[in-house]
């Protein structure tokens, strides 16, 4: 298991939020391209499920995977290399900002196919299960992406066969720019865990030391009972769905409401009630992850080297992958 002092877990959520605000400001000033998803606010669901969870348990992650990523232990090097397209990246430069894939890991990959991580989360728990491994996947997935066929049938056959799948509803509040109180038929996607005889809850996502014990907790059972876990967080994304998105669908107010209960500032102020870090050391740690991304950012800016395209073909149709 990762370390998980208090300091270890802010720093993480630190580390998350500046990468993210860095590669907004690169895709805004036109030195990254493409588009990208941020998952600014939501950073305890990450550093909270990535901590919670054994290191060689797997996850499978969506289009707004750097948050993930990032806490399941992928370097930010090789994250920025990617998503310069860049052969030093995580996945030689081929996937960018939505396809970070990084199986040493234990990080299955992320699509653009909203819900298709579920499927395939639900597939690697089938193959865990049948070759005996203690092991289980976690599936990320948004509200938006719980409407989905492929969710439901992949809750069903997880319950009939059960399987080690924790799924991880991300609730955010909103899919591109509808809101989750128009689209989605229940006020918590924990309900419908019934449906499928799967066991659920829901928590707070903005609150790091809840998500990080409920994760453990449903990491237990997982193991202990066998049998799937469906654990809802709610949060809420600050930044836009994507960098082109002008936020008309929700009010400033709204938003306004969200901030006080913004994780890294909520979490900021518990850790200095208690004595375990001041807001100087803080302010310290955000000095030194803005630095070391600025490095890397000036050091591909510099130094940029592609795959050839003989080379990227040898990848895509490569028919094995070894751990
Ligand atoms: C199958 C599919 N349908 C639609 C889209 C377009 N799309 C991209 S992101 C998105 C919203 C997803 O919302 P949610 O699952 O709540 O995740 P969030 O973006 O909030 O993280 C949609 C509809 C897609 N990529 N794939």
């Amino acid at each position: 298991m990762e370390s998980t002092s208090p300091v270890a877990i802010l720093t993480l959520m630190i580390r998350s939020r500046t990468f993210e605000r860095k590669i907004e400001q690169l895709f805004r000033t036109h030195k990254m391209h493409g588009t990208t998803h941020l998952a600014i606010g939501q950073e305890a669901v990450h550093a909270g499920v990535a901590l919670g969870i054994d290191s060689s348990d797997w996850i499978v992650t969506t289009h707004r995977c750097h948050g993930h990523t990032l806490a399941k232990g992928s370097s930010v090097e090789a994250m920025i290399g990617e998503f310069f397209g860049d052969k030093r990246g995580l996945s030689k430069g081929l996937g960018g900002s939505m396809h970070l894939i990084d199986l040493k890991h234990h990080n299955a990959g992320s699509s653009a196919v909203v819900g298709s991580s579920v499927a395939l989360a639900t597939g690697m728990a089938l193959q865990l299960q049948r070759s005996g491994s203690d092991n289980l996947v976690v599936a990320f997935f948004g509200d938006g992406a719980s409407n989905r066929g492929v969710v439901h049938e992949s809750m069903n056959m997880a319950s009939i066969w059960s399987l080690p799948v924790l799924f991880l509803a991300e609730h955010n509040e909103y899919g591109m720019s509808s809101s989750a109180k128009k689209m989605v038929s229940v006020d918590s996607i924990a309900d419908r865990g019934s449906s499928y005889s799967i066991k659920s809850e829901s928590i707070d996502g903005n609150d790091v030391e809840l998500v990080l014990s409920k994760v453990r907790d449903a990491a237990r059972y997982i193991r202990e009972e066998k049998r799937p876990f469906l654990l809802e967080t709610r949060t809420y994304r600050f930044s836009g769905h994507s960098k082109s998105d002008k936020l008309l669908y929700r009010s400033r107010e709204e938003e306004a409401e969200w901030a006080k209960k913004d994780p890294i500032g909520r979490y900021s102020q518990i850790l200095v009630d208690r004595g375990e870090i001041t807001y100087d050391q803080i302010a310290e740690i955000e000095q030194s992850e803005s630095e070391n991304i600025d490095t890397i950012v000036a050091s591909y800016l510099e130094d940029h080297q592609e795959l050839t395209l003989e080379e990227s073909m040898e990848y895509v149709y490569h028919d094995e992958v070894s751990l």
